[in-house]
């Protein structure tokens, strides 16, 4: 354990580990706020003493899952953002900078939602993958607005996200099917886009999310069903401008299969890849807070927000 790395800090990162918190927008808002919890109980003599506990405590949270870049993402905008010469200072600064990131995140996904909802028409079938805030945040704006949408839910296994979506739409009066993903191509032909969200976009416009994910694409353009990514821009992966590749994140094989099952069928070897890779080309629409992009343009939006790359979050800070 690090040391000076406060418990607030260490129990975020055990909940995005554990996936008690979960999904790209919530880790990125709990890792922003972790630090701010570290900031407030710092007792640092001096505004060097004090960076380098917000450094630890990022590096705590940066490790807990590779593929969400919104987690990096917002460590730096905190870490980058504070300035002051001293620590009181410094404390401030991250009060503001993080109640501005918690804004932007609320803002960015609100916006999103607007754009999204354009897309979708009265009387669609939107076809889901897991569980994410960004796609159902335009299915929202689109029932807002008095659009009449049906939904069929994949319940993406292994640990069953699809049921958290199931929920929420049936909160917002949205009939839901609920399916298993095996059962997805089968009914694509009644579904008038498939709606996901993204833990990253690489800078040639490829997407990874939830495995399953490109499966589900390529039968949709095989079907002719149009494909929406739903991501802010806090899901652009920077390191991608410079050549880097996106860590896919494996779980523990106790997701897939116990124990006592596993024995009981000879003991095979299990994988538990969370993420997966979708090419831009089958991709329609990159739905952001900026606007919608089809996926070979997304580089553009990078450079702007990004220049040509950037370091490691605690790098510079
Ligand atoms: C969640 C997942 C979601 C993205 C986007 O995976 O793949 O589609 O994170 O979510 P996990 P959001 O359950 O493994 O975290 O739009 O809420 O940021």
């Amino acid at each position: 354990m690090r040391m000076g790395v406060h418990r607030e800090v260490r129990e975020t990162a055990e909940a995005i580990d554990t996936m008690e918190i979960r999904g790209a927008a919530a880790i990125a808002d709990a890792a922003a706020r972790a630090l701010r919890a570290q900031a407030r109980a710092s007792d640092a003599d001096s505004p060097e003493a004090f960076r380098g506990e917000l450094r630890a405590a990022a590096r705590t949270l940066f490790e807990t899952r590779p593929t969400a870049v919104s987690l990096p993402n917002a460590l730096r905008y905190v870490l980058h953002g504070i300035e002051g010469a001293t620590v009181a200072a410094l404390r401030e600064s991250v009060e503001a900078t993080v109640a501005e990131f918690c804004v932007r995140l609320d803002h960015a996904q609100a916006d999103l939602g607007e754009v999204g909802a354009n897309r979708l028409r009265d009387g669609d079938v939107v076809m889901t993958h897991c569980h994410s805030t960004d796609a159902l945040a335009c299915i929202e704006v689109a029932v807002d607005q008095g659009k009449e949408l049906a939904a069929i839910v994949k319940e993406t296994r292994p640990r069953n996200q699809g049921h958290i979506t199931a929920e929420e739409l049936s909160e917002l009066g949205v009939p839901v099917t609920l399916i298993v993903d095996s059962a997805a191509r089968h009914y694509l032909n009644d579904v008038d886009h498939v709606l996901v969200g993204a833990d990253s976009i690489a800078a040639d416009g490829s997407v990874i999310n939830k495995i399953g994910t490109s499966g589900l694409a390529v039968n949709a353009r095989d079907r002719g069903t149009p494909v929406m990514v739903a991501a802010q821009t806090l899901k652009l992966h920077p390191a991608t401008l410079t050549g880097h590749t996106v860590d896919i994140e494996t779980r523990d094989v106790s997701e897939v299969v116990d124990r006592e099952t596993r024995t009981a069928i000879g003991d095979p070897d299990v994988a538990n890849p969370a993420f997966d890779v979708t090419p831009p080309r089958y991709v329609d629409a990159i739905v952001t807070e900026r606007g919608q992009y089809p996926p070979e343009s997304v580089v553009t939006l990078m450079r702007e927000l990004f220049g040509e790359g950037t370091t490691r979050p605690w790098e510079g800070a």
